[in-house]
């Protein structure tokens, strides 16, 4: 375990996440899974933005509507670990994958990991549809910087600007 102290954590990339559920009580599975994630060996100073009410986008006609946040955390877990911790926080949290797209109990993307681009297989940083998403960059701003840089895709205010905020409104 990581001792939860700036100093412990210095240096070390940041990384950011997406949470979103539209089943279930959808606001208690983000709550319950940023309290795992806090828990989590190798992952500190987890802070979340606001939550977000979402219109869904793609996937099967009649979605409920989701909520959406994000998150900032360090970490010392590889990408590749990070994806397999979050993978079994959505295990826990019985989603259950059906349709691309379609309804979920919890899912949880890695946006960035410090300044990374990967573009593997079952992993690809950043998010290759983040930048076009105001239910990701909307609640990313609550807790990233305006000028922080997504690599290939350019500044987050950028971005922000660009986009509609029809259908994300805060809870
Ligand atoms: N994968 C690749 N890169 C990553 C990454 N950076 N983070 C792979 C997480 N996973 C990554 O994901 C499919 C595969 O993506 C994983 O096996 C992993 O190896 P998944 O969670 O099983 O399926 P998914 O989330 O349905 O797929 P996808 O294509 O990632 O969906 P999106 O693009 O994230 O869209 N509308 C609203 N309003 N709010 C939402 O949260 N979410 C989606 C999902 C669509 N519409 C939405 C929302
Ligand atoms: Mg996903």
């Amino acid at each position: 375990m990581i001792a939860d102290e700036p100093s412990a954590m210095d240096g070390l990339a940041d990384v950011y996440i997406a949470l979103g559920s539209n089943l279930d009580n959808p606001q208690a599975h983000l709550e319950s899974a940023l309290s795992e994630i806090e828990k989590t060996p190798g992952i500190a100073q987890v802070r979340s933005s606001r939550f977000y009410r979402t219109t869904p986008v793609g996937g099967p006609p009649g979605q409920a509507d989701y909520i959406n946040a994000a998150a900032r955390m360090k970490t010392n877990i590889s990408p590749e670990l990070l994806l397999k911790t979050l993978q079994e926080i959505e295990q826990a949290h019985g989603r259950v994958r059906h349709v691309r797209w379609g309804a979920r109990t919890l899912d949880l993307d890695i946006l960035l990991y410090g300044q990374r681009v990967i573009d593997d297989v079952d992993l690809i940083i950043p998010h290759p549809r983040m930048h076009e998403r105001a239910f990701v960059l909307i609640p990313l701003l609550d807790i990233a910087p305006g000028d922080l840089d997504i690599p290939g895709k350019g500044l987050l205010n950028a971005l922000v600007a660009g986009i509609s905020r029809n259908g994300v409104s805060e809870i």
